[in-house]
């Protein structure tokens, strides 16, 4: 049986557009947008006065992830409803190789865990961490055959994620001529340890220290050392959670070279500074993420980034661990790192918060437009990882992936309202104006203000095309 739906009167956003008219959704594709549809029995969707964007894609999440010490709180249920609470009907989560493991096996695994739970369309990035040639020959088909695209590798951690500067570059040359591209996070994990390994021996454990051990000049050397060696390849490189203005402006020089180096930020460095580590206790530690936030004047230079393209999407990279060692247990939390802030699992909350955040402090603080808002939080990640248009569109034969937005609405953001399984925000007790009210995935209404209407299962896994190519 066809399925039609009729979203009535919306104001029309997207990275290009808007206006205000009708969309006709059938069998979760937009089968027409125009002016005056007829509503002849089928379901109609009230819009006027709302704002109606193409649903979110967030391409930098964690649920259910394994960092060694501690697992996030989130399951891939959990962390993608709460991700279509705040409007996201797509997430690029990992799929971590382990040592000994083919990256083949890891995608195989997560799939398995993830397919029954999602409740948003979803795909994975692969973290590449045991480089041989086995691996590397299996790169091509996974790209081509299996719709992973991306492959991420840790320039930071040694001993445990790290990956040398040569397997770095191996990995590039094979996934180069294929389509596909690679995430870096870009740190000095070398030169860290040894501040860490410093910092510990002085007595120096508080949740502080984190931050004063990943100083931005190493985000800013490694993240020059990544575009080199992607400049030698010959292939788009992409910089995971970019925080410090000195791993920017190596982007700037790549970019103004024309050399296709591209990079994400994410809200808690837009919107929250190193000041926060000052907190009293332990409370800073619910700010523990790596990269570290950083100062004013880095903060300054992302929103700059952003508004001149230099910065090209904002992901959440949602990593929750809650404050509290109950109910999730002490391995899902940050009081692991309670006498020692290497052992804090580096990782913060907020796959909810990402839409009506940039919307707030993006948007109506005059920061950046509103069509450059839709570019930063859908479609440039949709087109980046291969996805458009499919995804980060409102077009005819786009998936009706669309969110009801009321431009106007105030709330305040807090833990006892989100719907992660976070026991804490990032923003708790902060007023924003806009706010989610509907969210059809594929054309099902699967969030109606407060209520949840999807089911564990209903996202699909997206196949990707090619990463970093076409923008
Ligand atoms: N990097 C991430 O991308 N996520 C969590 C931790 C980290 O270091
Ligand atoms: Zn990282
Ligand atoms: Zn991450």
């Amino acid at each position: 049986m066809v399925r039609e739906v009729l979203i009535k009167g919306g104001r029309i956003v997207t990275a290009v557009d808007d206006y205000v008219a009708d969309i006709l959704v059938r069998d979760g594709r937009i089968e027409a947008i125009a002016r005056d549809i007829p509503a002849e029995s089928i379901e109609v969707h009230e819009a006027t006065g709302l704002m109606v964007l193409p649903g979110g894609v967030d391409v930098h999440t964690h649920m259910e992830f394994d960092l060694g010490n501690a697992q996030t709180c989130d399951t891939y249920e959990t962390g993608t409803r709460s991700a279509a609470f705040g409007g996201t009907t797509t997430i690029i989560d990992f799929a971590l190789q382990r040592q000994g493991q083919t990256p083949k096996q890891a995608l195989d695994q997560r799939l398995a865990l993830a397919a029954p739970q999602v409740c948003v369309d979803f795909g994975f990035h692969i973290i590449l961490t045991d480089v041989n040639p086995g691996v590397l020959a299996e790169l091509p088909d996974l790209i081509n055959h299996d719709g992973v695209s991306s492959f991420k590798m840790f320039m930071a951690y040694p001993g445990v994620l790290m990956v040398d500067d040569a397997n770095i570059f191996r990995s590039m040359r094979t996934v180069g001529n294929h389509g596909g591209m690679i995430n870096l996070h870009a740190e000095n994990g070398g030169v860290i340890q040894v501040l860490i390994e410093e910092a510990l021996a002085q007595g120096n454990t508080s949740p502080k220290y984190h931050a004063l051990t990943r100083p931005s000049i190493m985000e800013g050397e490694a993240s020059h050392r990544a575009i080199r060696l992607a400049e030698l390849a010959e292939i788009p490189v992409y910089l995971v959670h970019l925080s410090a203005e000195e791993a920017l402006a190596a982007v700037v020089e790549a970019r103004d070279r024309g050399i296709p180096a591209f990079a994400e930020t994410c809200p808690h460095y837009l919107f929250l500074t190193i000041e926060e580590y000052d907190r009293p206790g332990f409370e800073a530690a619910k700010y523990v993420m790596t990269p570290p936030l950083r100062s004013h004047k880095c903060q300054h230079a992302l929103w700059r980034g952003l508004k001149f393209d230099d910065l090209q999407i904002v992901s959440t990279d949602h990593c929750p661990f809650c404050f509290n060692e109950a109910p999730y247990g002490l391995n899902k939390s940050k009081q692991l790192g309670r006498d020692n802030f290497e052992q804090i699992p580096n990782g913060a909350p907020g796959v909810e918060l990402r839409i009506p955040l940039l919307f707030d402090g993006g948007v109506n603080a005059g920061r950046i437009s509103l069509n450059r808002f839709v570019q930063l939080t859908s479609t440039a990640p949709a087109k980046m990882f291969g996805l458009f248009p499919q995804k980060g569109a409102i077009a005819v034969g786009s998936d009706a992936d669309l969110v009801l937005f009321d431009p106007n609405k105030t709330h305040v953001l807090s833990a006892s309202t989100h719907h992660s399984n976070v026991d804490y925000s990032l923003y708790e007790g902060r007023e924003v104006t806009g706010k989610v009210e509907k969210v059809f995935l594929r054309g099902q209404l699967i969030v109606d203000g407060d209520q949840w209407l999807g089911q564990p299962g209903m996202g699909q896994f997206l196949k990707r095309s090619a990463s970093g190519r076409v923008m």
